[in-house]
């Protein structure tokens, strides 16, 4: 695939992408490998929603991050691993090594009664052999749920269950950091509320004691042993799944976003040449975790469509030290390097000393995705990582748009701070009012949209059809609703204010406010409560919980720390709320509806104009609120 290489090139795609999008996108599909060719480009219409790309085409995505490479770059490095122990060996994976470990680990979910379009669920710590299952789930053509391994063994169930997956994939334990936790006995307390699973083939990692449960536990090593290294990719409709992945919305339970084989294939190689400007020998570094979406497209899919080397790693910026990174950038000579706001200024706070002892001269491109990147952060992002001559592509898109949407092209477009700035071509986005009129022009400000399908966006909620419509396309009809907030500025460049819905992002990881909520009521001293984000100096947000107790007992240290406990059990430790604030009431208008708004204000530590609260149920609330605020 040939990517965009002047302003002038991407002017002249992102035209021709609007006026003929099936012809621009014809472009782009046939540089890939096809078992057979599609009849039409696209078939869609936003009500129901129904999207079609590439119909009738025949693919197998492993064919094209895998087969398609041996020729001319068998020997070439597909994945390097860095261990979360500096003092453990990095491993480096070739493509024909990749290829074959594919194919047997394809062969033992085979010989474990997987088949076509089952679900797999995968729950295992950052090591090679969680990229190794996720493709063999796709050379197979079994549908992969990735569930981040930070995830209580409720979390894990709910998702387990709501696919009806058959299969789980896990390991002993996982190291991060200074930490050792054991995910099997997580896995082992989830699937006692789980009855679909037949088979949980369990990897070493750690060599920690486990329990393994007859008839149904099998070691990964074990199963390895019973196959060979060849398997014939199946055939899969361009619009079959390939993967869920499940996401936070406004309402409690997380959805499992769905994407399909043949759009997200394409986009997600086309997004990751032409963003990051990869090139042949490039060393490429995504520091996320394969259980979120940008783990999913830009460290396994979108660099190893394009022939790339990518950087798995298992560990934790601030381990042993926070320059770790720096440390990794300088040993395997990273070219491209995408992290998240929240790791950046985490690392900001440790100072420049433990850069300035690493050599970052490798370094072009610098990325940042999962949140709006503030000023302070961006400038010192490229200061002190990029030397001043690195591009920082501000990346904007979401686990449903399964690509990157919005962003610079390194050194082909410009940037600007705190800005996504521009589309990529094939992408359209608009701004709505409330009324869902498109606001028209420059130096504006409403609801993101986005006007025209793109190959990579979500096909449908799993289970769930209906939900995937009224969450995203029927706020505006017509239109796919992303939920953020977004300014567009004299340029035309879009600026991503944040969620402009029941959605807090805390380091990136998006959470509803109702599904922590959910968490905290579960403590059985708990009679209600009401979360809300507010500004934090690393996370970006954190969390801020107003919780109104049983009257027959008294908010203290211990019962917050019992309830962080819950939230723990019942989501994970990323949902732990960072302030507990107990109240007798929260304020609500006469139809019961909580005023977050003034929830908000307070947590924020703005007390001055909580506007109108005349309209609720019981004014005086307020006051004590603010009296008790932290
Ligand atoms: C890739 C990812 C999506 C939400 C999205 C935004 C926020 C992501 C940026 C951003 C401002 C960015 N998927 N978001 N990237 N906000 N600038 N560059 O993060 O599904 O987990 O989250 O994250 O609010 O809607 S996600």
């Amino acid at each position: 695939m040939k990517k965009i290489d002047s302003f002038s090139e991407y002017n002249r795609a992102y035209e021709h992408s609007v006026n003929d999008p099936e012809g621009f996108w014809e472009d782009v599909a046939s540089t890939f490998s096809w078992q057979s060719k599609w009849d039409k480009v696209l078939d869609w219409e936003f009500d129901t929603p129904n999207v079609n790309w590439f119909v009738n085409g025949k693919l197998n995505i492993t064919e094209n991050c895998l087969d398609r490479h041996l020729a001319d770059k068998g020997d070439k490095i597909a994945i390097i691993w860095e261990p979360n122990d500096p003092n453990e060996d990095a491993i480096s994976i070739t493509y024909n090594e990749l290829h074959q470990r594919v194919c047997e680990f394809a062969n033992v979910l085979l010989n474990n009664g997987a088949k076509k379009g089952d679900r797999i669920c995968l729950y295992m710590p950052m090591v090679p052999e969680l990229a190794i299952a996720t493709l063999a789930c796709a050379r197979i053509g079994a549908i992969h749920s990735v569930v981040f391994a930070g995830f209580s063994a409720k979390a894990l169930a709910d998702r387990i269950n709501d696919a009806d997956c058959n299969i789980l994939l896990t390991s002993d334990g996982l190291f991060r950091g200074t930490k050792q936790l054991c995910l099997k006995d997580i896995a082992d307390e989830a699937l006692q509320h789980c009855n679909t699973i037949n088979a949980c083939i369990v990897l070493q990692r750690t060599g920690q004691d486990v329990n393994m449960t007859n008839g149904r536990d099998l070691w990964w090593h074990d199963e390895l042993q019973k196959v060979n290294h060849h398997c014939d990719a199946q055939i899969m409709d361009s619009e079959d799944p390939l993967f869920v992945l499940y996401t936070s919305g406004s309402t409690g339970k997380p959805k499992g976003v769905q994407h399909h084989c043949g759009g997200y294939m394409v986009y997600a190689e086309y997004s990751f040449r032409n963003v990051f400007q990869y090139e042949e020998d490039d060393v490429y570094w995504c520091t996320a975790d394969i259980g979120w979406i940008t783990g999913h497209s830009y460290i396994i899919y979108g660099p190893l469509l394009s022939g790339a080397t990518t950087i798995m790693f298992e560990g934790v910026p601030t381990y042993p030290d926070a320059g770790r990174f720096w440390e990794i950038c300088e040993k395997h000579r990273v070219n491209i390097f995408y992290t998240a706001p929240t790791a950046i200024r985490a690392l900001q706070a440790y100072g420049t000393e433990v850069i300035e002892k690493y050599d970052l001269s490798s370094l072009k491109t610098l990325g940042s995705v999962g949140e709006p990147i503030n000023e302070e952060a961006w400038d010192w992002y490229y200061k002190n990582i990029g030397k001043e001559k690195c591009w920082i592509v501000d990346t904007w898109w979401q686990t449903e748009t399964g690509g990157i949407m919005i962003s610079p092209l390194a050194h082909i477009t410009k940037m600007k701070p705190t800005f996504a700035t521009l589309p990529l071509p094939g992408i359209q986005p608009c701004l709505v009012d409330t009324d869902g009129n498109e606001i028209q022009g420059n130096d504006v400000e409403g609801n993101l949209c986005v006007k025209f399908p793109w190959p990579s966006m979500i096909r449908t909620t799993y289970g769930d059809h209906e939900r995937c419509k009224q969450v995203y396309f029927s706020t505006y009809p017509g239109k796919y609703f992303t939920g953020d907030g977004c300014k567009r500025d004299q340029d035309g460049f879009y600026r991503i204010t944040g969620r402009v819905d029941d959605v807090i992002n805390v380091s990136g990881h998006r959470m509803g406010t109702a599904e922590v909520e959910n968490g905290i009521n579960e403590h059985v001293s708990v009679v209600e409560s009401a979360v809300v984000g507010y500004p934090h100096d690393i996370k970006g947000q954190g969390i801020y919980a107003y919780v109104i107790l049983d009257s027959s007992v008294d908010g203290s240290e211990d019962l917050k720390k019992e309830i962080l406990h819950t939230v723990t059990t019942e989501i994970g430790p990323i949902a732990k709320p960072d302030k507990i604030q107990f109240v007798s009431g929260l304020p609500k208008t006469r139809s019961g509806k909580i005023m977050r708004r003034i929830l908000r204000k307070v947590a924020e530590g703005d007390t001055s104009n909580l506007g109108d609260t005349s309209t609720l149920l019981d004014p005086n609330v307020v006051q004590e609120i603010i009296n008790g605020a932290q």
